[in-house]
């Protein structure tokens, strides 16, 4: 079981590919990840970003591929839209199942992207992934609408073009999920904490780990839940702790 992540940097291992390879370790999958960007940051603030040439991420995605079996492979922090078609295209050739997280901007405020990548992901990326993982913002973003509500969220998630989970930490805990077009809701406690940075890295990560193990996708999506839950809850340093 080898899972992949291709994602960003984020050097206090909080957010992005090392927080990702953590949850696939925690979780029992070898992970391995590709870089698209570094940056400067901690928890509390985003200094900058260095973006990796396309086609090196390109090449970092096909010497892994060369030498390993990979089926699910999670993305996260992917910049630009020119590096979005490439990855989109990746799926494609290695027949990869993608969940994508449609990292817009940073917790900390930091701006992770170049430019307005939601037409690039619903055109390029969405279509060819089994799962997106939006927070109420990136769903916002994707299906240019806003959401203030669970009706709002349901409404969203059916305009989302693959299937979905909008995460609900700023919509009282609900999260809404659409698989097949079937809505179920998931409603979590909200834990009065700011130990949050990197919560949308760990779902999709913890998500594709669990999809790798033989999980359903619904079932994947509970025991993610569970796991970031549990990584809030006990979460030091800012920044998340996860214990299964
Ligand atoms: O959670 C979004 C995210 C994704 N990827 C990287 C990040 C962050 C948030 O800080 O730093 C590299």
């Amino acid at each position: 079981m080898i899972v992949m992540s291709i994602a960003g940097v984020d050097p206090s291992g909080g957010a992005g590919v090392l927080t990702d390879i953590k949850a696939f370790q925690a979780i029992g999958v070898y992970g391995t990840g590709v870089v698209t960007a570094l940056t400067a940051q901690n928890p509390y603030k985003f200094f900058s970003t260095m973006p990796i040439p396309e086609e090196y991420i390109e090449e970092q995605i096909d010497s892994v591929l060369d030498a390993y079996e990979v089926e699910f492979v999670k993305t996260g922090m992917l910049y630009s839209p020119e590096i979005i078609k490439m990855v989109s295209k990746k799926i494609e050739q290695y027949d990869l199942k993608a969940v994508v997280d449609p990292v817009m901007v940073a917790t900390s405020g930091g701006d992770l992207t170049r430019e307005d990548l939601a037409k690039a992901m619903n055109k390029y990326l969405l279509p060819k992934s089994i799962l997106t993982t939006p927070n109420i913002s990136e769903a916002e973003k994707l299906t240019d609408s806003k959401i203030a509500s669970k009706e709002d969220a349901i409404e969203a998630s059916k305009l989302i073009g693959c299937n979905n989970i909008i995460t609900g930490g700023h919509l009282d805990g609900i999260n809404t999920i659409n698989i097949d077009g079937e809505i179920s809701i998931i409603k979590q406690e909200l834990i009065d904490t700011d130990n949050l940075h990197g919560t949308g890295c760990n779902l999709s990560a913890a998500i594709t780990a669990f999809l790798a193990k033989n999980n359903d996708l619904y079932t994947s999506i509970e025991k993610a839940l569970d796991y970031v839950y549990e990584g809030i809850k006990n979460g030091n340093y800012g920044t998340l702790i996860a214990k299964i």
